[in-house]
């Protein structure tokens, strides 16, 4: 069993996506992802631990990878396609209840801002670490967020913007969700925001990377 989870983790991590996948090269004609994944649960193997000690464990390693300056975003978003055909098996076992997500966290690119690339990057990390994400997609204003908050109370915001000139509104959009919501979890990231702004503008957490992102997270639910 530890064997074929390892599999699915390294189809994952290499971005294996399913047999017919061309890539990578040195996989080519093995199954992947997709494939190991259905061959798991034929074995019985319980959908959580196909989750944790495949799946996630897969994007883990991606993603420390990707701070590391070791992979690029397109062996990322391989990962993430990986990662995201095997999830449509275990789709039933989630909404059954059987499996159980971390938490669900909301995330958009703030008001004026329609840079989504490392958005979709830190979105797909945490939802591949188990997390339901939320995508509110760009140019993200206050009230969207606070009108999902009330659909999924308990969750975590995020917020991401690249240029200097829609950091102000991220500003306003940190005030106006901490006015009405002010236990909310708010992290921060994108190109121009650092520790100094986010400390300035009262946002709970700076990260520059997805995987700091999925950790903070995972800290806050321990
Ligand atoms: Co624009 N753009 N752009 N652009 N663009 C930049 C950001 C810019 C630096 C280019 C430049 O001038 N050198 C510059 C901003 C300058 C500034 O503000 N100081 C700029 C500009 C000026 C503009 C326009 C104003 C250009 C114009 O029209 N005159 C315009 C603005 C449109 C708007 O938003 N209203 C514009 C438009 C566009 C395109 C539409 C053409 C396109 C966006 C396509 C898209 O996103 N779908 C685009 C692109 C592609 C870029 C560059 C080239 C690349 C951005 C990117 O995707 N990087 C960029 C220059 C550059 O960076 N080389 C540039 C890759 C991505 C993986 O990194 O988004 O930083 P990044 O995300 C990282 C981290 O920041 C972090 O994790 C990610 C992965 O490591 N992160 C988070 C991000 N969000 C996070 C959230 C978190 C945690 C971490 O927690 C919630």
């Amino acid at each position: 069993m530890e064997g074929l989870l390892e599999k699915i983790a390294y189809c994952v991590e290499f971005g294996k996506i399913n047999k017919n996948a061309p890539y990578p090269p040195d996989m080519k004609d093995q199954d992947g992802a997709d494939e190991l994944t259905k061959q798991a649960i034929d074995q019985g193997i319980n959908a959580d631990e196909i989750l944790k000690k495949g799946l996630v464990t897969g994007m883990e390693k991606v993603g420390i990878k990707f701070r590391e300056n070791k992979v690029f975003v397109p062996q990322v978003l391989m990962s993430a396609k990986a990662m995201s055909t095997a999830m449509e098996h275990l789709k039933p076992f989630f909404q059954s209840g059987d499996v159980k997500r971390k938490g669900t966290f909301i995330i958009g690119t703030v008001a004026g801002d329609l840079h989504d690339i490392g958005k979709n990057l830190v979105a797909m990390m945490i939802e591949g670490n188990g997390w339901e994400v939320i995508d509110l997609g760009t140019d993200v204003k206050s009230e969207k967020f606070i009108e999902t908050l009330r659909s999924y109370t308990g969750s975590y915001i995020g917020l991401s913007a690249l240029l200097t000139t829609t950091m102000v509104n991220m500003e306003k959009i940190v005030k106006d969700i901490k006015s009405e919501k002010p236990d909310i979890k708010i992290l921060i990231g994108g190109a121009p925001v650092n520790e100094e702004f986010r400390e300035k503008i009262g946002a709970d957490f700076y990260s520059p990377d997805p995987q700091g992102a999925v950790e903070y997270l995972n800290k806050l639910i321990a």
